[in-house]
């Protein structure tokens, strides 16, 4: 009657960005993530009959919008369990902490959709494998679907129509100790969420179909960089798929931006470690926070020229995490 799952965010390698099919929320793209050990959300689902719908607490407090997010996977969740409309114990009493910044490009939803479907699926006693429950995370955010794995993961483009699409791991978070240095520079929700930024690039953009065309070969070249364990590969290519995607969404009308001017420093930051002989390459999701990827060895170097770069208000250190954890 109660599930608690934690699980972590993930950032892109090889971007996703637009979908093949809005009611399955498959991805138009296929992308390649690692998962972050720093940046963890814990949700508990707990059943209760004196409730007459789902009641949803994120970080202390009650959000419609979210809310209806989570009754929506809990819908499904339900579906799959055989829990019927009249069941008196059909709603639940769901509380999620994320231990980063929310809702501002910090991939949140991935790890809460993540941690969300297991902890719902152990509650209704749905007894799913770790590639349906990722199945299952996708319809609530498809970057969720990479969260339920750790280490190096991948999640295919989706075939229009087909909703068992999931990801699966490559590599163990013991394949390869990179680190990601995270800047983060607002505290603020983004402007655009990413579901309706994707939307308005594929309605919009020139540069869609350019989008659509590259981002295959990104994927690949991930892949191959990761199994060789080429930093200096992963990283020029982690780039091109960063400035692609925003690119894309850039020339969407009106344009879908999400880089702000502290990003482009950061980005300067970044460009001057390498010049230095420090392999530091840097990517940015739906939000302006800038995340750089390196070495073991050099993440203390890479973090400390974060820090000292003006509007940076915070900065840590990941490494690749694991998988959820369903208790
Ligand atoms: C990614 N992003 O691959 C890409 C890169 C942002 C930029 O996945 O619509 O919250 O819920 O499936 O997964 C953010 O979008 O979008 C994202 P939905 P999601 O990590």
């Amino acid at each position: 009657m109660k599930g608690y799952a934690k699980a972590c965010a993930n950032i892109a390698l090889a971007k996703y960005w637009g979908k093949s099919d809005e009611v399955l929320n498959l991805p138009a793209v296929p992308s390649v993530s690692v998962t972050l050990d720093a940046l963890v959300t814990e949700t508990t689902v707990e059943r209760d009959a004196s409730l007459s719908g789902d009641e949803v607490v994120i970080d202390g407090a009650r959000d419609e919008k979210a809310a209806r997010k989570v009754t929506a996977l809990l819908d499904l969740v339900r579906a799959q369990a055989g829990v019927s409309l009249d069941d008196p114990r059909r709603f639940a009493r769901v509380s999620s902490e994320n231990h980063f910044p929310a809702a501002s490009g910090l991939a949140s939803s991935a790890s809460g959709f993540a941690a969300l479907t297991a902890a719902g699926a152990r509650a209704y006693g749905a007894e799913l494998s770790l590639e349906a429950l990722s199945a299952l995370a996708r319809r609530g955010s498809a970057s969720a679907a990479r969260s339920l794995f750790g280490g190096f993961v991948e999640l295919p483009a989706g075939v229009p129509g087909d909703g068992s699409l999931a990801a699966r791991m490559l590599h163990p978070p013991s394949w390869w100790d990179v680190r990601v240095v995270i800047a983060l520079v607002t505290k603020a929700p983004k402007a655009v969420a990413s579901r309706d930024g994707m939307r308005e690039t594929a309605r919009t953009s020139p540069y869609w179909s350019a989008w659509l065309a590259c981002s295959p070969g990104y994927a690949h070249a991930v892949k191959e960089a990761i199994a060789k364990r080429d930093l200096e590969a992963l990283g020029s290519t982690m780039e091109a798929s960063t400035f692609a995607m925003h690119a894309s969404a850039w020339a969407a009308v009106p344009a879908v931006r999400y880089v702000r001017g502290v990003t482009l420093d950061v980005l300067d930051r970044v460009e001057a470690l390498r010049r230095a002989g420090t392999g530091a390459w840097a990517t940015m999701d739906a939000g302006p926070h800038v995340k750089v990827l390196c070495a073991a060895g050099d993440a203390e170097r890479v973090a400390a020229a974060m820090r000292d770069a003006p509007g940076v208000i915070d900065v840590r250190v990941a490494s690749p995490g694991d998988g959820v954890v369903v208790a």
